[in-house]
């Protein structure tokens, strides 16, 4: 560290990705090369949605995505710089995104891995100025490169992964990732154009209390959810919901607490989506000492069996995801 200014000023973003390939003895600098065209990808972004407010792009854009949910410009605008990013990269010759109905086949012959993104997630929050978020999976396909991708290529388990991260534009821009060997995140300097290490090595509390849930849901999910959130309430915990997953997970990550998007009457599996959201998170919160299930099973663990399918999630400091599941048994054997 720079010990001349009586400070260590971060190591960038290149330069760790750099030292940590090392870490890989058989790395060819692909992943690595992926990581830098999202970092590149997001700094367009986060431009972007700094410029939202003033320029008419922040309007509604008329058309819906698969999600059947007002589809903000934002969301196509980052959608098309991941996705231009990723393919000018030359390392993917798939990416899922929850922008796109199918899996997007870059007709790569010589790409080995497999991007599952949500571009931006939360993009309601966008004309509220709410922080929103990029999430994102990397897998390595499993049929030989070169070969025309198979579905075994895209459903993989979300323990699968080779790395995950998400990129969260709110009061500061950071992005935080990991490829199995701990969480480490980026703060973004505006001026430098540059992301520094500001949190090396992120390790979530084991236990917390803070609850992030919609409560809005209370009639509409089982009486084990209500259960916890009453027992978080006794225990004067505090209610924090931004209805931004990134923004309330991270928050959770680095002060304690959980995220539960359950099961309801009208949404059974939940709202999140497996491939680029629940996964993506799951395998952050795991590297950081936390949990994520849906209720019953290790998130990491769902073979998904679509694109776009959801799941319920509880995710956080492992303590609360244990203790929230007790809750839900203890009901369910009561039914
Ligand atoms: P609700 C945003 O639309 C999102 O996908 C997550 O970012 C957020 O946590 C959740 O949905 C909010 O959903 O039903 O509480 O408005």
């Amino acid at each position: 560290n720079n010990s001349a200014l009586g400070y260590s000023v971060g190591v960038t973003l290149d330069r760790f990705i750099k030292s940590k390939q090392d870490d890989f003895p058989f790395a060819s600098g692909e992943l690595s090369q992926i990581l830098r065209d999202i970092a590149l990808a997001s700094k367009i972004v986060n431009r972007e949605i700094n410029r939202a407010g003033l320029s008419n792009i922040s309007g509604a854009f008329g058309n819906t995505n698969v999600q059947g949910e007002e589809q903000q410009k934002l969301d196509v605008v980052a959608n098309i710089r991941f996705c231009r990013a990723l393919t000018k990269g030359g390392e993917v010759c798939a990416i899922v995104s929850e922008e796109d109905d199918e899996v997007i086949d870059l007709q790569n012959s010589s790409g080995k891995y497999v991007v599952a993104m949500d571009p931006l997630d939360g993009s309601s929050n966008i004309d509220v100025n709410i922080s929103i978020g990029t999430i994102f999976s990397i897998y390595r396909r499993v049929t030989p490169v070169g070969s025309p991708i198979q579905p075994e290529d895209i459903m993989q388990p979300g323990s699968k992964q080779v790395a995950a991260g998400y990129v969260l534009y709110g009061s500061s821009t950071m992005l935080v990732y990991t490829t199995g060997k701990g969480v480490n995140g980026f703060t973004y300097e505006q001026s430098l154009g540059e992301f520094f290490l500001s949190h090396p090595n992120v390790t979530a509390p084991e236990n917390g209390s803070i609850y992030s849930i919609n409560e809005g849901l209370k009639s509409q999910v089982s009486d084990g959810v209500n259960n916890y959130i009453e027992a978080c309430k006794e225990r004067n915990y505090s209610a924090r919901y931004i209805g931004s997953l990134v923004a309330d997970f991270h928050r959770n990550l680095l002060k304690g607490g959980i995220y539960i998007y359950p099961s309801t009457a009208k949404a059974p599996h939940g709202k999140l989506r497996l491939l680029y959201e629940a996964n993506s998170l799951a395998f952050i919160a795991e590297q950081a000492g936390a949990s994520a299930t849906d209720g019953k099973n290790r998130i990491l663990d769902i073979k998904p069996t679509s694109l776009h399918q959801r799941t319920p999630l509880y995710i956080g400091s492992k303590a609360m995801v244990e203790e929230s599941q007790e809750f839900l048994k203890e009901t369910e054997i009561s039914q």
